[in-house]
């Protein structure tokens, strides 16, 4: 279809327990509250809004070989996954407003349990694949991705509350984009399942034309399979973007950020979009919120077709004087 006339199934996620900095929860409701809904109806893109999940009190849940909160982190992810699920199944392109970027476990799971094999498009300074036994910080937001990935199956221990989940994407179905902030084990496990990475210095080398270019090229080289695009805002310079739990120096401009969502709306395949760890508690003033978070709402009107050239309706017809 005309990017224009999908519609967008929008999931908030209030859920932080990925991470240990409070505020992340209150993305969802902030992105909203600065017009995403009105914005993307605006553009032509049919909105609905299945609100916010709510996630089960866990009361007893000490860490599990390090790793903080996982009995949680597995509850809240299975009902994601369910409903991303109904989202798919009602025909929407999935948005889930996160929350932090643990949430993407059930999102992946979700999408392609619905869909069938993905092309995960991975945006972040971070490449969230650590191990439970490799984290340093024991941190569910910087693992999401050894959970998912096949080939780390046998490095994954067994965890409460994920028995509902198994790896479901292949090393070669991810691309990511704008790493910077890599841990050891993460660079050796890059290196050894030889991952797709055009990490900072492979974007100030190729410009972000040529890397999104090359990141479909790769990706249609197995075949062309719906996209899931999972986005952490803290891909940005903390300049623009301050409000996240784990911002990095050096990151991708407004418009860098911005042109990887419009290439990869014009591909038609975006079939799920992850926007994660908008902290509204982490910006020093109201305009470092605000910033970040209409960089938010901006990335997600590019992956629905707004265009800097402009757009305008198919039915749009002049008025006769
Ligand atoms: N994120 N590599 C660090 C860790 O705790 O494992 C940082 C992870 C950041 C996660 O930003 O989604
Ligand atoms: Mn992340
Ligand atoms: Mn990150
Ligand atoms: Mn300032």
């Amino acid at each position: 279809p005309h990017p224009l006339q999908r519609s967008a199934g929008i999931i908030g996620a209030p859920f932080s327990k990925g991470q240990s900095r409070g505020g992340v929860e209150c993305g969802p409701d902030r992105i909203r509250a600065a017009g995403l809904l009105d914005r993307l109806q605006q553009l032509g893109c049919a909105v609905k809004d299945y609100g916010n999940l709510t996630f089960e009190d866990i009361a007893v849940d000490e860490p599990v070989r390090g790793s903080k909160s996982v009995r949680a982190v597995g509850s809240a992810n299975q009902r994601l996954s369910e409903a991303v699920q109904a989202v798919k199944k009602d025909g929407h392109t999935a948005v889930m407003l996160g929350g932090d970027h643990s949430l993407a476990i059930g999102s992946i799971h979700g999408h392609t349990a619905a869909v069938g094999p993905l092309s995960v498009v991975w945006v972040d300074a971070h490449a969230d694949v650590n191990t439970p036994l490799t984290s340093y910080t024991g941190n569910l937001h910087g693992q999401p991705m050894s959970y998912l990935l096949y080939e780390l199956q046998s490095k994954v221990p067994v965890l409460p509350n994920f028995s509902w989940m198994k790896p479901c994407l292949s090393s070669q179905d991810l691309v990511y984009i704008g790493l910077r902030d890599i841990d050891p084990a993460e660079h050796y496990i890059l290196k050894l399942l030889g991952v797709k990475v055009f990490c900072m210095s492979q974007v100030d080398q190729l410009g972000v034309a040529r890397v999104m270019e090359e990141t479909c090229d790769y990706l249609w080289n197995r075949a062309k399979k719906p996209i899931h695009l999972s986005y952490d805002i803290d891909a940005i310079d903390p300049f623009i973007t301050p409000a996240t739990g784990t911002p990095v120096v050096g990151g991708l401009t407004y418009r860098e950020g911005l042109y990887i969502t419009e290439h990869l709306c014009q591909t038609g395949l975006l079939s799920a979009v992850d926007l994660v760890e908008v902290n509204p508690l982490r910006g020093r003033t109201e305009d470092h919120v605000q910033s970040t978070v209409s960089m938010a709402v901006d990335l997600l009107l590019g992956c629905f077709g707004r265009l800097r050239e402009g757009n305008h309706l198919p039915n749009y017809s002049l008025p006769e004087p």
